[in-house]
């Protein structure tokens, strides 16, 4: 049975009022706060009955009732009437199968339900109809009132709201990588939500609402702190404080969970060991478990991270991760809750010079051997790629690598390689590469999404966690685009055979409207978005060639190799890639099962995209799409930047029909990107050209003819400063202005008369707050403050920005000059002017 939401019978003066809502010029300036949960006026949520009944009393029913009635109130301007009983009229009755089934026996519950499973049906009964929303338990019961508000919010697309549905594994969390003085590592939008200063902030009110966007998408964990933990986070204050947060987000089913230090026990526990063998450590550990769930009763576990980039571990004791892990599994399983044991695990100081020595094999390594030896309370959590979360990777090995062993894969939402959320790359189709890669384990069909769940290898436990990062900022990731990855990586959590397009499109209905433009044009830029990212930072398996160094923003090839991070690509004058075969390379192919190691061992095989990840062939080597590496790299990185342009038009027309608030951020964000594209794509195939001595066929590849470098003008003041690395400015080098309170630089134009677009690149030092003016002829046509907060604190790849004059009348014998005015030891640094005709089509060819 199902019921129609078509607006048939509809009373004329309502549906009139209800069309008058809905007009999308209607559009107030919306902050984002809301995320996908704005509950627009929709005329179809009209037919919703009267009122509601809410059956039981635990917290994640009340909210699923509360929910529901404000949902619904926004949607078809009226809240259902609370009852206590049905009274013969339609009732919308919210509880569990079993209340549910209670109250109306008509109803047939489904018989297969794992935890957090839901059904929304309407039943024809007596004479009217009720409206089910009915979960396997209290979260289920809270997943069906989301799932039916977005039903409602998502028409006219559906037509009925039939629907029944089950989690596709048990782990779906998020970690914050929140630190207890209110920082996040490698988070993008503002400061904790969780802490401040040392302590829970004393206003959660931002974590209810996190948890209540998490809800909606059926996340059930939270890991609240940086896995970089602090000791700090097992003091009797600090539980005090968790216990806070955990009241926070238990209403909307979120169960919380924190990493811990392992040395914890040394730190704070005044032990002079932190040894998991030690019975004293052993004791210090089940008191503060303990403790926690005096606190916490659902306290949902410990994530670990250990041995790893500085943070100690079990080795200094010529223990394993296993040891650790059990030893915690231990005192925490009496309570039920779960040890996440990451399995980011490796050496950062490899040595360059050994070509045997291979980062991507350290997971592998050294968690294969145990597999079985882990408690059946702890899962290793595996990043999806062996390195760490690049534009691409190919799926870890260890993902077959463990079969008595629960598992769940790592993803991150929060865009560290990909851009910061300064640049909108949409990742759900990148997830699901990993998703589906079929590892082939035991010669069968073993795609990464049936091993992590626990289906292929029938473990107990599994699932997905994401690495989250969300912020203060009022719309959660700086980006409103970027929402969409956090919304995605649920939908994926849940059921990850959802397609990219479907959960982009399913997202952008709530998020911005209905309209089937506007629900297009989100597509055409979210579903090419990280191919474009991928292909002008680094294609062919080269992975983003960032400072890894520095903050991992901008570009900055030469900053992973020669050094112990192991990031490396080993680009020589003849070649490049990382031979990983097992014939001649690091043997890392051989970690996958033989079907898959067979197809990576040849290049035959091994697709474009990763080539580079599993070969070192000679810059002239041809790729199965016909063309040289070299070449290759040269276009797709021209191409990339030429998308990213294409982006800002495709945005464009979402004018009037979203919001103008969440419009003009958007449309900033890609004029940034564009312009930040050829930023990545001069740096990357300027090293490549510097490094191969191959020119480009194309000829683009370092020559600029629309240019005027700073070292060409006449500079008064201004001095030439060499950059840490060339590839970042035209011949290595930026303009400075040092000694003086004002630096000039002027050229004449030569070219012929016309409209042109005229940008500066300059460098926007996070500290420091220079002036630019620009003048033609003496007279200044622009003004500008370099104030940006990028990721970057030195004049490098991070930092380079481009200001741009649309449609200025140029003729020859002008002059430019752009006046440059220090401030706050920011030497109003640049590179060079810029100007195209107006007029040419490939707007981004300068
Ligand atoms: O990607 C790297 C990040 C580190 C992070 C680490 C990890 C929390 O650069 O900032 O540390 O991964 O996943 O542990």
């Amino acid at each position: 049975m199902s019921f129609s939401l078509r607006p048939r019978g509809l009373h004329g003066a309502l549906c009139a009022a209800l069309v008058l809502a809905v007009s999308p010029l209607a559009a107030h300036a919306e902050t984002g706060a809301d995320g996908w949960l704005r509950y627009a006026p929709t005329k179809l949520a009209a037919k919703v009955p009267a009122q509601i009944q809410v059956l039981g009393s635990a917290a994640q029913i009340k909210s699923a009732g509360s929910e529901l009635q404000r949902g619904l109130k926004a949607m078809s301007g009226h809240a259902p009437a609370a009852v206590s009983g049905e009274g013969g009229k339609g009732t919308v009755l919210v509880g569990t199968y079993a209340q549910v089934k209670a109250q109306l026996p008509a109803w047939q519950s489904p018989s297969h339900a794992v935890p957090g499973s839901y059904q929304i049906k309407a039943v024809e009964h007596a004479g009217h109809t009720d409206w089910v929303v009915a979960g396997a338990d209290a979260r289920g019961t809270l997943y069906g009132a989301f799932a039916l508000l977005e039903q409602l919010g998502e028409q006219p697309q559906r037509a009925a709201i039939d629907a029944t549905s089950s989690p596709s594994a048990p782990i779906r969390w998020v970690d914050e990588w929140d630190n207890p003085d209110g920082s996040i590592e490698r988070g993008y939008a503002g400061r904790s939500i969780f802490f401040d200063k040392g302590h829970v902030r004393a206003d959660l009110s931002r974590v209810g609402d996190y948890a209540r966007l998490l809800a909606s998408v059926g996340i059930n964990g939270c890991n609240v702190n940086n896995v970089n933990a602090s000791p700090k986070m097992l003091t009797p204050q600090m539980i005090a404080g968790l216990a806070r947060i955990a009241d926070a987000m238990r209403p909307w089913g979120v169960r919380i969970a924190i990493s811990v230090d392992l040395r914890s026990p040394q730190e704070i526990g005044g032990l002079d060991t932190f040894n998991p063998k030690d019975p004293r450590v052993i004791a210090w550990w089940q008191s503060k478990v303990d403790a926690l769930y005096q606190a916490i009763p659902d306290f949902a576990g410990f994530t670990v991270k250990a041995d790893s980039e500085g943070q100690p571990g079990p080795s200094q004791y010529g223990l394993s991760p296993a040891a650790a892990a059990n030893m915690l599994a231990k005192a925490l399983a009496p309570h039920g809750g779960v040890v996440m044991y990451r399995a980011f695990v490796y050496n950062h100081h490899l040595d360059w010079h050994n070509a045997k020595a291979d980062r991507a094999r350290a997971a592998y390594d050294i968690f294969h051997p145990l597999d079985g030896k882990f408690d059946n309370n702890v899962v290793v959590q595996i990043k999806n790629g062996p390195i760490d979360f690049q534009v691409r990777e190919p799926a870890s090995p260890l993902f077959a690598g463990l079969r008595k062993t629960n598992q769940a894969i790592e993803l991150e939402v929060t865009q560290e390689y990909t851009g910061q959320q300064r640049q909108t790359v949409y990742l759900v189709p990148m997830w699901k590469a990993t998703l589906d890669f079929d590892m082939h384990a035991e010669g069968r069909h073993t795609p990464v999404k049936s091993i992590v769940e626990g289906k292929a290898f029938d473990r107990p436990l599994g699932g997905y966690v994401a690495v989250s990062n969300v912020g203060l900022d009022t719309n959660w990731m700086r980006n409103p685009l970027a929402m969409a990855n956090l919304w995605g990586y649920a939908r994926l959590a849940w059921n990850p055979d959802l397609s990219a397009k479907t959960i982009s499109s399913n997202w952008t209905r709530l998020t911005f409207g209905t309209d089937p433009v506007v629900v297009d044009t989100v597509n055409q830029v979210l579903l090419p978005s990280w191919r474009t990212y991928e292909d002008y930072t680094g294609p062919l398996g080269l992975q983003t060639l960032t400072n890894i160094l520095g903050p991992h923003y901008g570009p900055a090839p030469q900053s992973q190799e020669h050094n112990g991070w192991g990031q490396w690509f080993r680009a020589t004058h003849k070649g490049v890639g990382m031979d990983r075969t097992v014939a001649t390379g690091t043997g890392y192919i051989g970690q996958y099962p033989p079907q898959v190691a067979a197809m990576f061992e040849s290049k035959q095989s091994t697709p474009d995209d990763l080539m580079l990840f599993m070969h070192h062939v000679p810059y002239g080597y041809t790729l199965h799409n016909g063309k040289s590496v070299i070449q290759t790299l040269y276009d797709l990185h021209y191409t990339g930047a030429q998308k990213a342009q294409g982006f800002v038009d495709a945005w464009k027309k979402l004018h009037g029909r979203i919001d103008d608030a969440r419009y003009e951020k958007v449309l900033k964000i890609q004029r940034y990107q564009a312009a930040y594209a050829i930023v990545w794509r001069d740096a990357v195939t300027r090293y490549f050209h510097k490094m191969s001595g191959i020119a480009d066929a194309m000829g683009r590849v370092g020559h600029y003819p629309d240019r005027i470098t700073g070292e060409q003008m006449k500079r008064v003041g201004y001095t030439s400063h060499k950059l840490k690395y060339f590839e970042n400015a035209s011949h290595g080098q930026a303009q400075v202005c040092l000694k003086r309170a004002t630096c000039t630089a002027s050229a004449t134009f030569h070219r012929p008369a016309g409209t042109y677009n005229l940008g500066v690149q300059y460098f926007d030092v996070r500290t420091g707050t220079s002036h630019f003016t620009l003048k033609l002829n003496g007279k200044t046509i622009s003004h500008w403050t370099a104030d940006a907060t990028l990721p970057g604190t030195t004049i490098s790849g991070d930092t380079s920005t481009r200001h741009l004059m649309r449609a200025v009348r140029l003729k020859p014998g002008d002059t430019i000059t752009l006046v440059g005015q220090p401030q706050g030891g920011e030497p109003a640094p640049f590179d060079y002017l810029v100007a195209y005709p107006t007029s040419r089509q490939s707007k981004m060819h300068d």
